[in-house]
């Protein structure tokens, strides 16, 4: 079975979102078959989608894997549940959210899974941690992640300060 390099988004912003990221990052690194390669920062940002809901807490994790995608994302989904996740409303408040980012170059469209993430490259809470941890990170069809940061909005995204 070979190793993979997978991209993880992680977001939270209830019930003490920065506990539930640190604790996610650890158990990233604890799923079969998978360890965690980096960790970006923690950072704040300001909601998008509806706005009457907490800033999120956001960081980005690098994963080096012998799962599928698929089996990735069961792991994942999993690993929300273990969070408590319910999901209320579309882009509403979650305790936990884990995306799949990006899955070595694969592109990928599936019913429960597209590769690279739909999002990437419109949120600035993705692409800056990612930029972080990758400063070279281009996207499966070569686009460079350090091209699109100047266009985002970055406006209400702040690093945290570590805690330890
Ligand atoms: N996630 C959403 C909706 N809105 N806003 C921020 N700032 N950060 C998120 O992770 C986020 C969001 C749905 O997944
Ligand atoms: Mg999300
Ligand atoms: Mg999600």
């Amino acid at each position: 079975m070979s190793s993979h390099r997978a991209w993880i988004g992680l977001g939270s912003n209830l019930d003490d979102p920065r506990r539930h990221i640190e604790q996610a990052l650890e158990e990233l690194d604890r799923l079969p078959l998978t360890r965690r390669l980096g960790a970006s920062r923690c950072y704040v940002s300001r909601p998008l989608g509806p706005r009457d809901q907490p800033d999120f807490i956001n960081a980005v994790a690098l994963l080096e894997t012998r799962l599928s995608p698929l089996a990735l994302l069961d792991q994942l989904q999993a690993l929300e549940q273990r969070h408590r996740r319910v999901r209320a409303r579309r882009w509403g408040p979650r305790t936990l959210d884990l995306d799949l980012l990006l899955f070595d170059d694969s592109v990928l469209s599936l019913p429960r899974l597209s590769v690279p993430h739909p999002e990437l490259t419109h949120r600035a809470f993705v692409v800056l941690p990612l930029l972080e941890l990758a400063p070279t990170l281009a996207l499966p069809d070569g686009l460079r992640l350090a091209g699109l940061a100047e266009a985002l909005e970055a406006d209400g995204l702040a690093p945290l300060l570590p805690t330890t």
